[in-house]
């Protein structure tokens, strides 16, 4: 049982229309009752809950109004901890908020840990822990797509799936045991190839999740890209059209850009991390060498590769150096300023040198290829797998290393079911693929993790 109650600003510090401080626990409404003055001297206390109440919050010692206040009295069970929870709204600014934060631990509040309240929400039953962890992916995400796919891990649905493994399994684990337990009753035939069936199910599951995940991470961590080329040929102005913004600055003079210029920008729900780097060629101006440098570090980091060419000029001997260069990293080759040269006449001549790398024909001018640029970086990204985002349901680096363990004890019980190995081993095994689902939504794992995955969120949270 938890018996403290705990106390943070919840707003980023800084200065904001409002700010909040939070309590919860189950001295909430207490503490706040010897800080805070209704307005027109209302009996708040014993009203009802989930309400807002205007009035000031006052230190009790001196008397001096320390900020004027919508005061949110929200009564456990319904509230995000669970607990009491109160909400002083106020106005963003750091002195008031510390200030309110101050009298509520003078009067008997303890200073949230990162993610406490969140956390509460976990032991109180309210979330398991892959909810709890879609709410910072909630908090963090960079696209549309990438908050669907958090929203529906919020609302539980690799929880409702994972859950559904660990029932089938639990059933198994009950049938094995019972044939151990009356060993004279031999396993039959039928019974055994219905184990099978039934594990091989789960392993197939779980192992869709897998395939998955990686699509997954995408949406909620995105990838690095980096626009490579020689000078002139459009770099920086396909930045600026992907970005729509005048991000970089543009001119018809060889060896504009001189440093790595970064963006993010949402290609169909996938945040890009965009790096448009100087021209590659062989220079002695010292600046435009140092950035040259920056644009080799930025191809080395980089997911994937736009190598830009120029159809005006058609193939020179540095695009050929460049496309040696860029190997056989995952990339695109793009033909630009298709308006004014010929890029079919280009597309041909690049074609034997591009590997599997396609080959696109655009003007940013005009703009003709982009949007099919567009679809192709994310067919190339998500290995021409394209689905709706909230299809993936693992984003997480953990839930995906807790299925594979699931996976591997799976496969070690079909294979124990399969040889007519003794079923106390497999039934080891089933019970260990179990475990490894509960490490994804909390029912299973150890203190210390649980620890460090609230650490991760922000104070307040
Ligand atoms: N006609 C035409 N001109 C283009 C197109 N794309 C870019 N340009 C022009 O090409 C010139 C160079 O563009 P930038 O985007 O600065 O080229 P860059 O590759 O970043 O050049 P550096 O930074 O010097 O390496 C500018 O004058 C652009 O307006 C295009 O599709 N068609
Ligand atoms: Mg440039």
């Amino acid at each position: 049982m938890i018996d403290d109650t705990i106390a943070a600003i919840s707003t980023p510090l800084g200065e904001g229309a409002i700010g909040i401080v939070r309590l919860s626990g189950p001295r909430a409404v207490e503490i706040a009752s010897k800080l805070f003055v209704s307005a027109k001297k209302r009996d708040w206390i014993n009203g009802g809950s989930h309400r807002l109440i205007y009035g000031h919050v006052v230190d009790p010692e001196t008397k001096e109004m320390v900020d004027e206040v919508l005061l949110g009295l929200m009564r456990a069970p319904h509230t995000y901890t669970r607990e009491d929870v109160v909400e002083f709204n106020g106005h963003g600014g750091i002195v008031p908020l510390r200030r309110i934060l101050e009298l509520a631990l003078r009067y008997g509040a303890r200073l949230a840990e990162p993610g406490e309240f969140t956390r509460r929400a976990f032991l109180n039953g309210r979330l398991d822990l892959a909810q709890a962890e879609s709410i910072i992916d909630v908090i963090r995400a960079k696209t549309d797509a990438g908050l669907r796919l958090a929203m529906s891990n919020l609302r539980g649905e690799l929880s409702t799936r994972v859950g559904q493994f660990q029932d089938q399994l639990l059933g198994l684990v009950a049938r094995v045991e019972a044939t151990i337990d009356f060993p004279e009753e031999d396993l039959e035939e039928v019974t055994r190839e219905d184990l099978i069936t039934i594990t091989g199910g789960v392993l197939s599951g779980v192992e869709g999740l897998i395939e998955q995940a990686a699509g997954g991470r995408l949406y909620r961590e995105g990838i690095r890209a980096a626009i490579i080329g020689r000078p002139n040929v459009g770099k920086s102005s396909l930045l600026n059209a992907l970005l729509r913004e005048k991000r970089a600055i543009v001119t018809e003079i060889p060896g504009t850009t001189r440093d790595v210029i970064e963006e993010v920008v949402n290609i169909r729900g996938i945040p890009v991390r965009l790096m448009d780097t100087a021209g590659l060629r062989a220079t002695s101006d010292v600046v435009e060498k140092m950035g040259v440098e920056r644009s080799r570090d930025a191809l080395r980091l980089a997911d994937l590769v736009l190598l830009v060419l120029d159809a005006s000029t058609g193939l020179t001997d540095q695009d050929r150096e460049i496309i040696e260069l860029a190997g056989d990293r995952k990339g695109i080759i793009l033909i630009n300023k298709s308006d004014i040269g010929d890029g079919r006449a280009l597309e041909r001549e690049v074609r034997p040198a591009a590997g599997d790398k396609p080959v696109k024909i655009i003007s940013v001018e005009t703009g003709e290829g982009l949007p099919d640029l567009e679809r192709t970086i994310e067919e190339l990204v998500l290995g021409g797998r394209v689905e709706a985002a909230d299809t993936f349901l693992v984003s997480n680096v953990r839930h995906k290393e807790a299925l594979e363990k699931c996976r591997e004890f799976l496969r070690e019980a079909r294979e124990g079911l399969l040889q007519g190995r003794n079923l106390d081993l497999v039934a080891i095994d089933l019970r260990a693929a179990w475990e490894a689902l509960g490490l994804i939504t909390g029912s299973t794992v150890s203190e210390d993790i649980v620890e460090r995955i609230f650490r991760d969120f922000c104070i307040g949270k």
